[in-house]
């Protein structure tokens, strides 16, 4: 029986990358493993969303007489549980819970990374069966090893990162991974159980088409991201008709997009919110991270968003980030928005 296949496996996708590093001892491989193996249970359990409406409820106890939980606890558990048990692992911090948590067995306190999760963003999209995603992002850890970590390994800025990366959990499950060597996409075959390398070198387009934000929130905008929706809707030169607007209302499947299609992304500041809505640490870093390695811009519209020192962990930023040239495009009218507001009687 012939044995050759096509098929190569996260796994082995990263343990090749090691290999060009010849001092690299493959700690991040196994890490990404662990986060793998939780997101294909969560996947498991995203799947069975709509049968728990048939079988009770979340929140209610289901028909072994076992309490069920709500999904995005039941995701943060399971990436908490399974971390706990690598050898990889120092510590966590998670967008459900307030503090940092610090693995304080033998092994754990050697570990020289910490991983952040949003455990399922886009969680209020599961009643509507849109996709929603996980979010992780790896830092390299500044304590001392041999002691548990600390709060400042967490608190370091995106341009720091080793990897980042997400799951979307959609009409097909994906893991799309960055690290300063690229961004590759690993598709999850049923069948094996493995996320396969489907999406080999993913690059964000330089030009964009499509602007996604929520609309509905323009009445609180300043005038700069107003002019800037101004432009996405007038008939456009090149394009002939204005710019699409898509937006899902889950960051992973809205940035997945932007990142296959191109385009911007923006949940901006606004008069109510004046950092908007999206967290640095659990959304807008390790997407941002991504989106740059593929070629993209991020920036929460004064700076870019991986060189903001983050002075807390649940830290809310505003955020425009896609393609290079619709990015800068967002942030010429941003600029002159604010100008035009300082120098107004
Ligand atoms: P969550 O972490 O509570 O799920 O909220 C984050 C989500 C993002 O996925 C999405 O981009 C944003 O909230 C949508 O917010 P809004 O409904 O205000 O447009
Ligand atoms: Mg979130």
């Amino acid at each position: 029986m012939a044995t050759s296949r096509k098929l190569i496996t996260l796994d082995e996708f990263t343990i090749q990358q090691t290999r060009a590093f010849p001092k690299a001892t493959g700690e991040l491989s196994a890490l990404l493993r662990d986060i793998s193996l939780a997101c294909k249970l969560i996947n498991k359990q995203v799947n069975k969303a709509g049968l728990v409406d048939i079988i009770g409820k979340f929140g209610a106890t289901n028909v072994q007489g076992e309490e069920q939980m709500k999904l995005d606890i039941y995701s943060d558990e399971m990436l908490i549980n399974v971390l706990r048990n690598s050898n990889d692992c120092a510590g966590i911090a998670s967008e459900e819970n307030d503090d940092f948590i610090a693995f304080d067995d033998a092994y754990s306190v050697n570990s020289k990374y910490v991983v952040l999760f949003d455990p399922l963003d886009g969680s209020s999209n599961i009643d509507v069966n849109a996709s929603i995603g996980t979010i992780f992002s790896i830092y390299r850890r500044v304590s001392p090893l041999g002691k548990p970590c600390t709060k400042e390994d967490f608190l370091q800025p995106g341009n720091k990162l080793m990897a980042a990366g997400y799951v979307i959990y959609g009409s097909s499950t994906m893991l799309v991974y960055a690290t300063r060597l690229g961004v590759n996409g690993f598709t999850l075959e049923p069948s094996i159980g493995e996320f396969c390398l489907s999406h080999p070198d993913m690059v964000c387009a330089e030009k964009g088409k499509i602007y996604s934000l929520n609309q509905g929130n323009s009445r609180q905008y300043d005038k700069g991201m107003l002019a800037f929706l101004d432009y996405c809707m007038e008939i456009n030169k090149e394009e002939g008709r204005p710019y699409a607007h898509r937006y899902i209302g889950s960051m992973v499947a809205d940035l997945h997009r932007t990142l296959i299609k191109g385009g911007i992304f923006i949940y901006p500041g606004d008069k109510k919110n004046l950092n908007g809505k999206l967290r640095l640490q659990y959304e807008c870093n390790p997407m941002s991270f991504i989106i740059e390695a593929a070629g993209g811009v991020s920036s929460d519209g004064k700076q870019r968003v991986l060189d903001i020192q983050p002075s807390e962990l649940h830290q809310r930023v505003p955020i425009f980030i896609g393609s290079k040239l619709m990015v800068h495009k967002a942030l010429e009218f941003v600029t002159a928005g604010t100008e035009e507001a300082a120098v107004a009687p």
